[in-house]
């Protein structure tokens, strides 16, 4: 099949893929009083939306000894993944942060300490959840991958301030049905991983979104994080998440040249708002 242009990829993107959280009104839970436990500001409402331009860090290893840390600080918005800190780390990652987007094993494993550790305060935070492809509410209330349900609850009600988001299985599945769409080879039945979808909810919420070592740079390397010593391909090449896929398809969707994301590790991408269909 004929390959889609950048245009009509980021076109497909805007009108598939548009950002969709859980807003207490749909079963289970309107039963279970959600439309009082979700934020009263939706997430495209917060305020600073749309920001004018946002960083997006991966937590790849390759990222170390880069210096863009005051560069992705320059951002009007930054957004991190899960638990990947920034003490320690300034030179290279930056120290802002704004919006952490968080899986929900980092919710429910006791070693995050989610409820208690300052990574996750005083930030926005948009939690997910592999459902099932159906997106059936039920059947995912019942039967989640990491209980984030209960573990949101405590946390509204602890912080009922912070404004916490979860994700609507459609957004992510929708993600992954773009994924395959353009893709010529059946990929992996699981959703895609937080870095794309934290990519494409920056285009909801950015003018123009700035993705640092998610196409990897010539700093790639087997260390999986910046801030971990485990060393692994399938960190940056995916295993359980479409990861190459990802980054295959974000690649067609930029105008960078090879030379400059291979020297700083980094692509640009518009915003929803800048692409016009
Ligand atoms: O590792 P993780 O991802 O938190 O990384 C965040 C995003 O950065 C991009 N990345 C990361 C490392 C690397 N070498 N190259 C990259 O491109 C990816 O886009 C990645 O999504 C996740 O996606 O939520 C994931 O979470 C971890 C883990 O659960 C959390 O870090 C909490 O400890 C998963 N690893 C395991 O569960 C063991 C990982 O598979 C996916």
């Amino acid at each position: 099949s004929k390959q889609l242009q950048r245009q009509e990829l980021l076109c497909q993107l805007k009108q598939q893929a548009q950002v969709r959280t859980l807003d207490g009104a749909e079963e289970p839970f309107a039963i279970l009083g959600w439309k009082q436990l979700v934020p009263s500001q939706p997430l495209l409402k917060l305020h600073g939306i749309p920001y004018k331009t946002c960083a997006v860090v991966s937590s790849a290893g390759a990222i170390q000894k880069s210096s863009l840390g005051k560069e992705i600080d320059s951002h009007d918005a930054v957004l991190r993944f899960n638990s990947a800190p920034t003490e320690g780390y300034e030179n290279d990652v930056g120290k802002k942060t704004t919006i952490r987007i968080i899986n929900s094993k980092v919710m429910w494993e006791p070693e995050q300490n989610f409820k208690t550790s300052s990574l996750f305060k005083n930030i926005t935070l948009v939690a997910w959840d592999p459902s099932p492809y159906s997106s059936d509410l039920h059947q995912w209330y019942k039967n989640p991958d990491f209980d984030l349900f209960t573990v949101y609850k405590d946390y509204r009600t602890l912080a009922p301030e912070q404004p916490f988001y979860i994700l609507h299985p459609r957004f992510v599945w929708n993600l992954w049905n773009m994924l395959q769409a353009n893709t010529n080879e059946n990929i992996q039945p699981n959703p895609p991983s937080s870095g794309f979808i934290g990519i494409v909810l920056m285009m909801g919420l950015c003018k123009q979104i700035d993705v640092y070592e998610f196409i990897p740079s010539k700093r790639h390397t087997t260390l999986c994080h910046y801030y971990t010593k485990d060393r692994d391909m399938a960190c940056t090449l995916g295993a359980f998440h479409p990861l190459l896929f990802e980054k295959l398809l974000v690649r067609r969707m930029v105008k960078t040249s090879y030379s400059d994301f291979s020297d700083k590790g980094k692509v640009t991408l518009p915003g929803f708002s800048k692409i016009t269909c």
